[in-house]
Protein backbone atom coordinates (compact mmCIF):
# COMPACT_ATOMS: atom_id res chain seq x y z
CA UNK A 1 0.00 0.00 0.00
CA UNK A 2 0.97 3.33 -0.71
CA UNK A 3 1.17 6.08 2.46
CA UNK A 4 -0.91 9.56 1.70
CA UNK A 5 0.35 10.08 5.68
CA UNK A 6 2.18 8.26 8.40
CA UNK A 7 -1.33 7.20 9.46
CA UNK A 8 -3.15 6.74 6.42
CA UNK A 9 -2.98 3.84 3.72
CA UNK A 10 -4.17 4.10 0.31
CA UNK A 11 -4.17 1.80 -2.67
CA UNK A 12 -5.83 0.19 -5.96
CA UNK A 13 -7.21 -2.58 -6.43
CA UNK A 14 -8.43 -3.20 -9.72
CA UNK A 15 -11.31 -1.16 -9.71
CA UNK A 16 -11.83 -0.74 -6.02
CA UNK A 17 -9.60 1.99 -4.20
CA UNK A 18 -8.95 1.06 -0.44
CA UNK A 19 -8.32 3.31 2.34
CA UNK A 20 -7.06 1.95 5.69
CA UNK A 21 -6.57 4.26 8.61
CA UNK A 22 -3.77 3.07 10.67
CA UNK A 23 -3.04 4.87 13.80
CA UNK A 24 -3.21 2.09 16.23
CA UNK A 25 -1.85 3.70 19.29
CA UNK A 26 -4.83 6.37 19.53
CA UNK A 27 -7.27 3.43 18.96
CA UNK A 28 -7.68 5.04 15.13
CA UNK A 29 -8.86 8.19 16.47
CA UNK A 30 -9.55 10.92 13.92
CA UNK A 31 -7.39 13.68 14.00
CA UNK A 32 -7.54 16.80 11.44
CA UNK A 33 -4.26 15.07 9.48
CA UNK A 34 -5.62 11.68 9.87
CA UNK A 35 -9.46 13.22 8.31
CA UNK A 36 -7.48 15.38 6.10
CA UNK A 37 -5.88 12.30 4.61
CA UNK A 38 -8.77 10.03 4.14
CA UNK A 39 -10.68 12.96 2.58
CA UNK A 40 -8.05 13.73 -0.05
CA UNK A 41 -7.76 9.96 -0.59
CA UNK A 42 -11.59 9.12 -0.99
CA UNK A 43 -11.81 12.61 -3.45
CA UNK A 44 -9.09 10.76 -5.47
CA UNK A 45 -10.28 7.87 -5.88
CA UNK A 46 -14.01 9.53 -6.52
CA UNK A 47 -12.65 11.57 -9.32
CA UNK A 48 -10.70 8.74 -10.90
CA UNK A 49 -11.79 7.10 -13.99
CA UNK A 50 -10.85 3.76 -13.46
CA UNK A 51 -12.45 3.58 -9.86
CA UNK A 52 -16.06 2.46 -9.42
CA UNK A 53 -16.30 1.92 -5.58
CA UNK A 54 -14.24 2.12 -2.25
CA UNK A 55 -13.66 0.44 0.88
CA UNK A 56 -12.59 3.11 3.35
CA UNK A 57 -11.60 0.17 6.66
CA UNK A 58 -9.67 0.92 9.91
CA UNK A 59 -7.79 -2.04 11.96
CA UNK A 60 -9.21 -5.21 13.69
CA UNK A 61 -8.79 -3.45 17.35
CA UNK A 62 -10.35 -0.39 16.05
CA UNK A 63 -12.10 1.65 12.95
CA UNK A 64 -12.03 4.82 14.77
CA UNK A 65 -12.35 5.52 18.72
CA UNK A 66 -13.70 9.08 17.38
CA UNK A 67 -12.17 12.64 16.74
CA UNK A 68 -9.15 13.26 18.56
CA UNK A 69 -10.10 14.16 22.10
CA UNK A 70 -6.92 15.21 22.46
CA UNK A 71 -7.22 18.32 19.96
CA UNK A 72 -11.03 19.12 21.09
CA UNK A 73 -10.13 19.25 24.72
CA UNK A 74 -7.74 22.67 23.76
CA UNK A 75 -10.11 24.48 22.36
CA UNK A 76 -11.70 27.56 24.37
CA UNK A 77 -15.22 28.42 23.46
CA UNK A 78 -18.03 27.90 20.85
CA UNK A 79 -16.55 30.17 18.65
CA UNK A 80 -13.23 28.91 18.85
CA UNK A 81 -14.74 25.13 18.24
CA UNK A 82 -16.44 26.59 15.36
CA UNK A 83 -13.42 27.81 13.66
CA UNK A 84 -11.31 24.88 14.61
CA UNK A 85 -13.57 22.52 13.44
CA UNK A 86 -15.83 23.79 10.40
CA UNK A 87 -13.39 21.97 7.61
CA UNK A 88 -12.83 19.23 9.79
CA UNK A 89 -16.89 18.43 10.16
CA UNK A 90 -16.92 19.13 5.95
CA UNK A 91 -15.04 15.85 5.76
CA UNK A 92 -17.76 13.54 7.26
CA UNK A 93 -20.15 15.98 4.95
CA UNK A 94 -17.80 15.23 2.26
CA UNK A 95 -17.75 11.41 2.16
CA UNK A 96 -21.50 11.35 2.39
CA UNK A 97 -21.86 13.13 -0.82
CA UNK A 98 -18.98 10.89 -3.29
CA UNK A 99 -20.63 10.34 -6.59
CA UNK A 100 -18.72 6.60 -6.29
CA UNK A 101 -20.28 3.82 -3.45
CA UNK A 102 -17.95 3.54 -0.36
CA UNK A 103 -18.38 0.78 2.08
CA UNK A 104 -16.96 0.84 5.61
CA UNK A 105 -15.41 -1.95 7.02
CA UNK A 106 -15.80 -2.09 10.59
CA UNK A 107 -13.96 -3.79 13.33
CA UNK A 108 -13.19 -3.06 16.78
CA UNK A 109 -14.49 0.76 17.89
CA UNK A 110 -16.33 2.76 15.92
CA UNK A 111 -17.43 5.45 18.47
CA UNK A 112 -18.65 8.82 18.40
CA UNK A 113 -16.90 10.48 14.93
CA UNK A 114 -15.87 6.85 13.87
CA UNK A 115 -19.44 5.60 13.87
CA UNK A 116 -20.36 8.52 12.37
CA UNK A 117 -17.85 8.49 9.84
CA UNK A 118 -18.81 4.56 9.39
CA UNK A 119 -22.68 6.20 8.83
CA UNK A 120 -22.12 8.71 6.49
CA UNK A 121 -20.47 5.84 3.76
CA UNK A 122 -23.06 3.62 1.71
CA UNK A 123 -22.74 0.57 3.26
CA UNK A 124 -20.96 -1.05 6.45
CA UNK A 125 -19.06 -4.86 6.54
CA UNK A 126 -18.96 -5.38 10.38
CA UNK A 127 -16.68 -8.00 11.76
CA UNK A 128 -18.35 -9.74 14.76
CA UNK A 129 -15.93 -7.85 17.45
CA UNK A 130 -17.64 -4.36 16.07
CA UNK A 131 -18.86 -1.96 18.23
CA UNK A 132 -20.93 1.12 17.35
CA UNK A 133 -21.80 4.54 19.73
CA UNK A 134 -22.46 7.55 20.31
CA UNK A 135 -20.36 8.36 23.59
CA UNK A 136 -20.08 12.10 23.22
CA UNK A 137 -22.50 12.61 25.90
CA UNK A 138 -19.71 10.89 28.88
CA UNK A 139 -16.93 13.38 27.59
CA UNK A 140 -18.99 16.68 28.21
CA UNK A 141 -20.57 17.45 24.84
CA UNK A 142 -23.19 15.28 21.83
CA UNK A 143 -22.96 13.95 18.55
CA UNK A 144 -21.76 16.86 16.28
CA UNK A 145 -21.16 14.71 12.75
CA UNK A 146 -24.35 13.06 12.14
CA UNK A 147 -24.38 11.07 15.20
CA UNK A 148 -27.94 12.97 15.96
CA UNK A 149 -29.42 12.74 12.58
CA UNK A 150 -27.42 9.48 10.42
CA UNK A 151 -27.84 7.28 13.44
CA UNK A 152 -31.88 8.27 14.06
CA UNK A 153 -32.44 7.70 10.45
CA UNK A 154 -30.93 4.29 10.59
CA UNK A 155 -32.33 2.26 14.21
CA UNK A 156 -35.17 4.81 14.79
CA UNK A 157 -36.00 7.41 17.79
CA UNK A 158 -35.92 4.78 20.92
CA UNK A 159 -32.66 3.08 20.24
CA UNK A 160 -31.05 6.66 19.06
CA UNK A 161 -31.94 8.49 22.24
CA UNK A 162 -30.83 5.81 24.44
CA UNK A 163 -27.12 5.70 22.50
CA UNK A 164 -26.90 9.74 22.50
CA UNK A 165 -28.31 9.84 25.88
CA UNK A 166 -26.19 7.21 27.61
CA UNK A 167 -23.45 6.47 25.55
CA UNK A 168 -24.65 2.36 25.00
CA UNK A 169 -22.86 0.72 23.02
CA UNK A 170 -24.31 -1.34 19.87
CA UNK A 171 -22.71 -4.77 19.40
CA UNK A 172 -21.80 -6.37 15.60
CA UNK A 173 -25.44 -8.35 16.21
CA UNK A 174 -27.35 -5.67 17.48
CA UNK A 175 -26.09 -3.37 14.90
CA UNK A 176 -27.10 -5.87 11.76
CA UNK A 177 -30.60 -6.37 14.09
CA UNK A 178 -31.30 -2.69 13.76
CA UNK A 179 -30.46 -2.22 10.00
CA UNK A 180 -27.09 -0.58 10.95
CA UNK A 181 -25.21 -2.65 9.41
CA UNK A 182 -24.73 -4.86 5.91
CA UNK A 183 -23.42 -8.09 7.53
CA UNK A 184 -21.40 -9.36 10.02
CA UNK A 185 -18.50 -11.62 9.16
CA UNK A 186 -15.52 -13.37 11.10
CA UNK A 187 -13.02 -10.46 12.52
CA UNK A 188 -10.12 -12.43 10.08
CA UNK A 189 -12.35 -11.67 6.81
CA UNK A 190 -14.09 -8.12 7.47
CA UNK A 191 -11.95 -6.62 4.97
CA UNK A 192 -11.43 -9.38 2.60
CA UNK A 193 -15.66 -9.18 2.54
CA UNK A 194 -15.95 -5.25 2.06
CA UNK A 195 -13.27 -5.58 -1.28
CA UNK A 196 -15.57 -8.50 -2.14
CA UNK A 197 -18.80 -6.40 -2.12
CA UNK A 198 -16.79 -3.32 -3.19
CA UNK A 199 -15.57 -5.50 -6.68
CA UNK A 200 -19.28 -6.58 -6.84
CA UNK A 201 -20.82 -3.53 -7.18
CA UNK A 202 -17.71 -2.12 -9.29
CA UNK A 203 -18.70 -5.01 -12.04
CA UNK A 204 -21.91 -3.61 -12.53
CA UNK A 205 -22.51 -0.52 -15.20
CA UNK A 206 -21.12 2.47 -13.36
CA UNK A 207 -23.32 5.39 -14.37
CA UNK A 208 -26.38 3.02 -13.10
CA UNK A 209 -24.44 2.47 -9.79
CA UNK A 210 -23.74 5.96 -9.36
CA UNK A 211 -27.56 7.13 -10.05
CA UNK A 212 -29.44 4.24 -7.81
CA UNK A 213 -26.69 5.41 -5.18
CA UNK A 214 -27.86 9.17 -5.20
CA UNK A 215 -31.61 8.21 -5.94
CA UNK A 216 -31.39 6.00 -2.45
CA UNK A 217 -29.56 8.95 -0.95
CA UNK A 218 -31.77 11.17 -2.14
CA UNK A 219 -34.68 8.98 -0.31
CA UNK A 220 -32.53 8.85 3.10
CA UNK A 221 -31.09 11.79 3.33
CA UNK A 222 -34.23 14.22 3.05
CA UNK A 223 -34.17 16.82 5.30
CA UNK A 224 -30.36 15.94 6.79
CA UNK A 225 -28.30 18.79 5.74
CA UNK A 226 -30.53 21.40 7.85
CA UNK A 227 -30.19 18.60 10.90
CA UNK A 228 -26.49 18.60 10.69
CA UNK A 229 -26.30 22.32 10.77
CA UNK A 230 -28.59 22.74 13.53
CA UNK A 231 -26.48 19.56 15.54
CA UNK A 232 -23.31 21.05 14.83
CA UNK A 233 -24.30 24.37 15.90
CA UNK A 234 -25.29 22.79 19.55
CA UNK A 235 -22.06 20.74 19.50
CA UNK A 236 -20.11 23.91 19.24
CA UNK A 237 -22.50 25.86 21.99
CA UNK A 238 -21.51 22.93 24.23
CA UNK A 239 -17.69 24.17 24.01
CA UNK A 240 -18.79 27.21 26.16
CA UNK A 241 -19.89 24.85 29.14
CA UNK A 242 -17.99 23.73 32.17
CA UNK A 243 -19.00 20.33 31.53
CA UNK A 244 -17.20 20.07 28.24
CA UNK A 245 -14.12 21.12 29.54
CA UNK A 246 -14.51 18.38 32.84
CA UNK A 247 -15.56 15.96 30.21
CA UNK A 248 -12.20 16.02 28.43
CA UNK A 249 -9.78 16.75 30.60
CA UNK A 250 -11.63 13.43 32.89
CA UNK A 251 -11.07 11.17 30.00
CA UNK A 252 -7.17 12.59 29.03
CA UNK A 253 -6.47 12.03 32.91
CA UNK A 254 -8.76 8.76 33.07
CA UNK A 255 -10.95 9.15 35.82
CA UNK A 256 -14.42 10.01 36.50
CA UNK A 257 -15.70 13.40 35.48
CA UNK A 258 -17.57 15.61 38.13
CA UNK A 259 -20.39 17.23 35.98
CA UNK A 260 -21.66 20.71 37.20
CA UNK A 261 -24.68 21.18 35.20
CA UNK A 262 -22.40 24.33 34.14
N1 LIG B 1 -9.15 10.59 21.00
C1 LIG B 1 -7.84 10.56 21.40
N2 LIG B 1 -7.25 9.48 21.94
C2 LIG B 1 -8.00 8.38 22.10
C3 LIG B 1 -9.37 8.33 21.74
C4 LIG B 1 -9.94 9.52 21.16
N3 LIG B 1 -11.21 9.58 20.76
N4 LIG B 1 -9.85 7.12 22.05
C5 LIG B 1 -8.81 6.42 22.57
N5 LIG B 1 -7.71 7.17 22.61
C6 LIG B 1 -6.38 6.78 23.10
C7 LIG B 1 -6.38 6.71 24.64
O1 LIG B 1 -6.21 8.01 25.21
C8 LIG B 1 -5.19 5.79 24.89
O2 LIG B 1 -4.02 6.54 24.72
P1 LIG B 1 -2.77 6.34 25.77
O3 LIG B 1 -3.32 6.64 27.11
O4 LIG B 1 -2.40 4.89 25.60
O5 LIG B 1 -1.76 7.30 25.28
C9 LIG B 1 -5.28 4.82 23.71
O6 LIG B 1 -6.07 5.47 22.71
C10 LIG B 1 -5.97 3.51 24.09
O7 LIG B 1 -7.20 3.83 24.68
P2 LIG B 1 -7.65 3.26 26.10
O8 LIG B 1 -6.49 3.03 26.99
O9 LIG B 1 -8.74 4.15 26.61
O10 LIG B 1 -8.24 1.83 25.67
P3 LIG B 1 -9.40 1.00 26.34
O11 LIG B 1 -9.43 -0.31 25.64
O12 LIG B 1 -9.30 1.04 27.84
O13 LIG B 1 -10.74 1.80 25.99
C11 LIG B 1 -12.28 2.99 24.51
C12 LIG B 1 -11.15 1.92 24.66
C13 LIG B 1 -12.55 3.16 23.02
C14 LIG B 1 -13.53 2.52 25.22
C15 LIG B 1 -11.77 4.31 25.16
O14 LIG B 1 -10.48 4.63 24.61
C16 LIG B 1 -12.69 5.47 24.90
O15 LIG B 1 -13.71 5.61 25.58
N6 LIG B 1 -12.32 6.34 23.96
C17 LIG B 1 -13.04 7.56 23.68
C18 LIG B 1 -14.32 7.27 22.97
C19 LIG B 1 -15.09 8.55 22.74
O16 LIG B 1 -15.48 9.25 23.66
N7 LIG B 1 -15.28 8.91 21.46
C20 LIG B 1 -15.98 10.10 21.09
C21 LIG B 1 -15.01 11.26 21.00
S1 LIG B 1 -15.87 12.79 20.59
C22 LIG B 1 -16.98 17.26 14.68
C23 LIG B 1 -16.27 16.20 14.18
C24 LIG B 1 -16.26 15.03 14.89
C25 LIG B 1 -16.88 14.95 16.10
C26 LIG B 1 -17.62 16.00 16.54
C27 LIG B 1 -17.68 17.16 15.84
N8 LIG B 1 -16.92 18.49 14.01
C28 LIG B 1 -15.75 18.76 13.24
C29 LIG B 1 -17.83 19.55 14.42
C30 LIG B 1 -16.73 13.77 16.91
C31 LIG B 1 -16.53 13.84 18.23
C32 LIG B 1 -16.08 12.64 18.92
O17 LIG B 1 -15.85 11.62 18.33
Amino acid sequence: MTTAAPEVLVEAEGAVGVVVINRPQALNALSIAVMDAVAEALRGFDRDPAIRCMVLAGLPRAFAAGADIGEMKAIEGAKAAGAALARHLGHWDEIGRMKKPVIAAVSGFALGGGCELAMACDMIVASETAVFGQPEVLIGVMAGAGGTQRLTKAVGKALSMEMNLTGRRLTAREALAHGLVNRVVPVESYLGEAKKLAALIAAQPPLAVQAAKAAVRAAVDRGLDKGLVDERNAFYGLFDTADQKEGMTAFAEKRKPVWSGK
